[in-house]
């Protein structure tokens, strides 16, 4: 047994790295000097060899409640002991049914029905095809087009990869799906370098979905998916307004909103969801990684009332919606949920990320100055540090960067190309912010 305490003493390492083909890693890299991670408690990971490591990533954006907390990992053994597994189709444990009114209390008003899945891929996935089959079922099974953004990360299935806007993530796997557009990004260096939170430069590129509209005939647009703040391509918070702005041409045209929640739901921008701190309410929300603090997988999608009850009709004994997976509403990750949302509650950590925002944001905008640094953004406990790339080689500073972190500034790193993403859990302290900047610092100027 891994012993999770701080002082962890070293684990056995496997002498072969080779059989495990590891997820969106640099493989040959990383298996000639690998990141091993034995434990994990609070705002530190353990490595395997027994040094400390900052997180400023929790995790992936997943741990914001901090690593080891015991009344998740208790409330998972608990559920293991009692009831390991149950099909979700046509069965159900109660704590699925208890755990949705709990995420549905915690969304804004309206979006009161909970569909489980497994990750955030799923969730996309899953939102896009209530999205198409709600249209069908209204009669309007002309629209069949989904509208994503340029650096959007909506996961990796076929209907996420095909919304999302990452070029380097949609380039191997040929056209795709069909009938997707994208609206542009809505990031301007030259009009929004250095700022802190929303910037006042973009709304306009909500405008961009009536040009859509305009060529493609409201009648054909299913959907619009977009991240209340792009995470994956490096941090991009929506500017004033946008958000508002696409409710308002969705709602006019008669198109669905959105939202991915996977990085912002939970608290990241203090509040529950962003839909909140936005004042913008869109007919689907879709979350994952905070929802179980990353202890257990799961994802899902919170839906208008209006649109559940599209499909509650016709023959009680047949299926409404023809989707799910063999763990939707998986007993560990219900019980996982239901001990995070009380930690979220009891340590008040959503109102914890608000208050320490602006905190965060100076601490983080004093890094301005270092070598290479060309942009800083920061909303909720967020901020991208864009580094100028390498001459000969986009992407190289970046990974440089967490290694330099992890191997010579006990510090875990996210990076996006040349992008440094620093995204703590919310438990941290001010202390911890200052011990973070003062390392990232350390990191910037050893890349330089
Ligand atoms: N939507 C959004 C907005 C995401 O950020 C997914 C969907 C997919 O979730 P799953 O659970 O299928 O991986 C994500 C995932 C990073 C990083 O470093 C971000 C994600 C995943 C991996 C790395 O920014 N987000």
């Amino acid at each position: 047994m891994l012993d999770k305490s701080p002082s962890s003493a070293a684990v056995n390492v496997p002498n072969d790295l080779a059989a495990h083909w590891m997820p969106f890693t640099a493989n040959r890299a990383f298996k000639k000097a690998p990141r091993l991670l034995a434990g994990a408690k609070d705002m530190h990971y353990i490595t395997v060899d027994g040094r400390k490591i900052i997180d400023a990533a929790s995790g992936m954006w997943c741990t914001n409640a901090g690593h080891g907390r015991t009344q998740i990992s208790a409330a998972i053994a608990r559920q293991a002991e009692a009831l390991d597994y149950a099909p979700p189709f046509q069965f159900g444990i109660p704590q699925a049914f208890e755990l949705a009114s709990r995420i549905a209390d915690l969304a804004p008003a309206g979006l009161d029905h909970v569909f489980f899945c497994n990750s955030g891929s799923e969730a996309a996935d899953t939102a896009l095809k209530i999205a198409l089959a709600y249209h069908q079922l209204s009669g309007q099974g002309t629209r069949t087009r989904l509208i994503g953004r340029e650096r959007g990360y909506h996961g990796v299935g076929f209907g996420g990869t095909s919304v999302g806007g990452i070029v380097n993530n949609r380039k191997m796997f040929g056209t795709l799906l069909a009938g997707v557009d994208h609206l542009p990004h809505t990031y301007d260096r030259e009009k929004q370098a250095f700022t802190k939170g929303e910037p006042e430069y973009g709304a306009h590129f909500a405008d961009e979905l009536e040009r859509l509209v305009n060529l493609h005939g409201a009648s054909t647009i299913a959907a619009v998916i977009v991240e209340p703040m792009a995470g994956s391509t490096g941090v991009l918070p929506a500017p004033k307004g946008y958000l508002k702005k696409l409710r308002e041409i969705t709602q006019k045209h008669g198109i669905l909103l959105i939202f991915d929640e996977v990085i912002t739901g939970y608290g990241r921008l203090g509040h529950a969801f962003a839909a909140e701190r936005y004042g913008v309410l869109p007919d689907m929300l879709t979350f994952a990684k905070g929802i179980t603090n990353g202890a257990a997988p799961m994802g899902g999608v919170i839906v208008r009332d209006t649109i559940h009850d599209a499909f509650m009709t016709g023959p009680e004994h047949a299926v409404e919606l023809t989707h799910g997976y063999t763990y939707s509403a998986h007993p560990l990750a219900c019980a996982a949920g239901l001990a995070t949302l009380d930690i979220y509650r009891d340590e008040k950590l959503f109102e914890r990320a608000n208050k320490l925002e602006p905190k965060f944001a100076d601490a983080v905008m004093s890094l301005k100055g270092l070598p290479n640094v060309v942009d800083i953004r920061t909303v909720g406990l967020t901020a991208g540090i864009d580094l100028s790339p390498r001459a000969d080689a986009v992407g190289k500073r970046g990974f440089e960067a967490m290694n330099s972190a992890f191997h010579d500034n006990d510090m875990m790193l996210r990076i996006a190309g040349d992008t440094l993403a620093l995204t703590p859990p919310l438990i941290i302290s001010e202390d911890q912010i200052g011990e973070i900047i003062e390392k990232v610092g350390k990191v910037i100027r050893a890349v330089a």
